[in-house]
């Protein structure tokens, strides 16, 4: 591989934009190479606005994973989500517009109307094709696509299998404006150690508690130390109604030691170190509703 000319570098901000659950974070993830952004089943996983930088020899990605644009935005906490999803488009260089195949609902139609209005230019992700069989049945569905929009390109991807990734990374760059590097080689995020941390309980918790309470939740790391080179995190899980709380930690505490477990693991692997975990759950009423709560929980 060949390094590209200061001159002929590209750089630039690829906001990853859609509806919730169409795989966002999973393409981020593949994207990047490293699990930055946590992963459910559920809708509305995604609260934050998560960056993950890629440096390959000719351009620089910074991707942005976003929550889902969703229609019904009553809560505080999804109007806070809305903004956050609005704002990074905004602010992106380049959108990609991440579609379900064969799927294109009011909330997608939602999503590309923002991009139409924000004027970004954008590229088309159709994901989840390993789930077309057989792959054929794709094209009418990308003829389609192509006709509600000027996409510079459509490519479609399996961000699980992660096929053709490669090919959206390339042609994503081949987008970004002529620039030198944003971020210093080898930086991956901005999001402290503390947030991601956070943040991979609360994937745990949420894949745990399956249909009870995730909406209600949100995961704080109160106190991060290191010592001989194991850290030390004490989390508290805030829960909004004092009913939740039993439910969270579940008979004996079963299902908080298994969370707590299943996070440990997952970020050892991640951050390819030791830790030592310490879960409480709290109660703050309503913190979803809260404007306050939710500044200081960094969604707004
Ligand atoms: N079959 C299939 N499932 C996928 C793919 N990408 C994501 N998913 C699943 O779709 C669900 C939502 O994914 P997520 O990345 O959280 O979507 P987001 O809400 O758009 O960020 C999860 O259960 C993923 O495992 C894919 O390429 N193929
Ligand atoms: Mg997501």
């Amino acid at each position: 591989m060949s390094t590209a000319l200061p001159s002929e570098f590209r750089s630039g901000f690829a906001a990853l934009v859609g509806r919730p659950n169409v795989g966002k974070s999973t393409l981020l993830n593949a994207l990047v190479g490293v699990k930055l952004s946590i992963v459910t089943p559920r809708p509305q996983t995604t609260r934050h606005r998560i960056l993950g930088v890629v440096t390959l020899p000719d351009a620089q990605i910074a991707f942005v994973d976003t929550p889902g644009l969703h229609l019904k935005a009553s809560r505080a906490l999804n109007k806070a989500m809305n903004r956050t999803a609005s704002a990074a488009l905004a602010d992106a260089d380049l959108v990609v517009l991440v579609v379900e195949a064969l799927r294109f609902t009011s909330e997608d139609e939602l999503a590309l109307g923002r991009i139409v209005r924000a004027g970004r230019p954008a590229i088309a992700a159709v994901n989840k094709v390993d789930r077309v069989r057989p792959r054929a049945r794709l094209l009418p569905y990308l003829a389609e696509l192509g006709a509600r929009h000027g996409f510079l390109a459509i490519v479609p991807v399996s961000a699980l299998r992660e096929e053709n990734i490669a090919d959206l990374r390339a042609t994503i760059a081949a987008h970004l404006p002529h620039s030198p590097p944003l971020y210093p080689a080898g930086e991956l995020t901005d999001r402290s150690l503390s947030f991601r941390i956070a943040e991979s309980i609360r994937e745990k918790l949420t894949l745990e508690l399956n249909q009870e309470v995730p909406y209600g939740i949100a995961v704080e790391v109160e106190r991060l130390t290191e010592e001989q080179g194991m850290l030390s995190v004490d989390a508290a899980i805030w829960v909004d109604r004092e009913g939740q709380k039993p439910i969270v930690i579940g008979a004996r505490g079963e299902r908080l030691k298994r969370v707590g477990r299943a996070a440990r693991l997952a970020l050892n692997a991640l951050l390819g170190r030791r830790l030592h975990l310490n879960l409480w759950v709290k109660v703050r009423a309503n913190w979803a509703d809260n404007t306050r709560a939710l500044r200081e929980l960094g969604l707004e």
